[in-house]
């Protein structure tokens, strides 16, 4: 089984991450562990934090000589910002004395669409602080993290992800635009918004920067692609082994995404059934599994399992909770009614949450390919892949022998 769990607040001291179910001697590259950092800081309309940041995982364990040992894989990311909260975010009773950054009154406006109020409720708090530091978005760094490792396991069977950003507010793609894997893989590092048009790119920055001068916010969508993907990840004979089930939880469980869509989504129910399922025909490329599939509106995934295309997860994101034209709220401490707090925040964060949309991808699909594969070294996993690949069109191709011979 892969998984993690992590820890830390937004101005907190770090971020951790425990990653757990990597097998052994997988080559670990830091340098692409960085590079999704650095992506998921990015994308037009991020606040002024992601210019104090500049996100580095250190390896703390699971890890030796440049390969994974099999033991739990812990990283973490320090805040730099850290300096300038050490007289708020301390975790004796009272800061250090050498404690450095401002000491901060608390805060009691909740933010509608925060964590805010429902937080402070649940967990018996005053201050506002309490709960919106570890809700923050800020946690995503460390998924990022994990889910860099859990690329290069599934670089193993020969999986590659990548995203891109479909819409922002109103504006989006064209309707009937289908992104390909390689149109999306082909996007800069700096790409403003992991938009593959540049006309709608330029519409996406005229939207964003309305909201910014407005005071407001904007959400949008991204897809996740995946390449690569053997058949047969996943299974329809548990509720809990639904592959689509999986990854939607992976990718609601990201702070503001409000609606997950496999393949075409919602635009499935929409359509009569003819023009939704994706016909299977003869192969005439000579790949090793004898059928292909013309179109892939069910997103690669058939009953909850994976089906040898391109696994396609889209996610739409609500806008930022937190406005700098604060919306009504009530200060919990005079039970008057007042603005809502404001707290330093981003426009918009679509691009960032497509990285992390990507992470969370790759922690699912490595967790289904290890139940699949298993395995406690890499060579072990590469092994089963290997046969698994062969053996399936084997199978198909031995069935139309024996049809023939009868
Ligand atoms: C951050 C995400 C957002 C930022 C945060 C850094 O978190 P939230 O969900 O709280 O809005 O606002 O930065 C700050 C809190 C700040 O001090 O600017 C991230 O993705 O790293």
């Amino acid at each position: 089984m892969v998984r993690f769990l992590t820890a830390g607040e937004s101005h907190g001291r770090a971020l951790v991450v425990i990653l757990e179910g990597i097998p052994a001697g997988l080559p670990i590259d830091l340098e692409s562990v960085t590079r999704d950092l650095r992506r998921r800081q990015g994308g037009y309309g991020r606040g002024r934090r992601m210019a104090i940041e500049s996100d580095r995982a250190d390896i703390i364990s699971g890890v030796r000589a440049g390969q994974t040992i099999g033991g739990p894989i812990a990283m973490l990311i320090e805040n730099r910002d850290w300096v300038n909260w050490q007289q708020t975010m301390y975790t004796g009773p009272q800061p250090e004395p050498n404690a450095t950054g401002a000491r901060r009154a608390p805060v009691t406006r909740p933010r509608p669409g925060h964590a805010d109020l429902a937080g402070v409720a649940k967990y018996g708090r005053d201050d506002v602080r309490d709960v919106l530091e570890r809700a923050s978005a800020r946690e995503t760094a460390a998924r990022v993290a994990a889910g860099a490792i859990a690329r290069q396991l599934l670089g193993i069977a020969g999986i590659r992800l990548t995203s891109h950003v479909f819409s922002i507010g109103a504006t989006h793609l064209p309707d009937g635009v289908v992104v390909s894997f390689d149109q999306a893989a082909a996007l800069p590092d700096d790409s403003p918004l992991r938009c593959v048009d540049e006309e709608t790119t330029a519409k996406m920055i005229a939207e964003i920067d309305a909201a910014k001068a407005a005071g407001d916010t904007k959400g949008g969508g991204f897809e996740v692609i995946a390449t690569g993907v053997p058949i047969g990840l996943g299974s329809y004979v548990q509720w809990d082994r639904k592959l689509d089930g999986r990854l939607a939880h992976a990718l609601m469980s990201i702070p503001a995404i409000k609606a997950v869509g496999i393949g075409i989504g919602p635009e499935a129910a929409a359509r009569p059934g003819s023009r939704v399922h994706d016909e299977i025909v003869l192969d005439t490329t000579g790949a090793s599994f004898p059928v292909a599939r013309p179109t892939n509106n069910a997103g690669g995934l058939e009953g909850g399992v994976t089906n040898g295309q391109d696994l396609r997860v889209s996610a739409w994101m609500k806008p930022i909770a937190t406005l700098m034209k604060p919306l009504r709220s009530v200060d919990l401490k005079t039970l008057t009614e007042s603005g809502a707090a404001i707290e330093r925040s981003d426009v918009c964060a679509v691009p960032a949450a497509a990285v992390v949309g990507e992470a969370m991808v790759a922690l699912t699909l490595a967790d289904a390919l290890m139940e699949k594969f298993g395995g406690d070294s890499a060579a072990d996993l590469s092994r089963a892949v290997s046969a698994w690949t062969a053996s399936v069109g084997e199978r198909m191709r031995a069935r139309k022998e024996r049809a023939a011979e009868a």
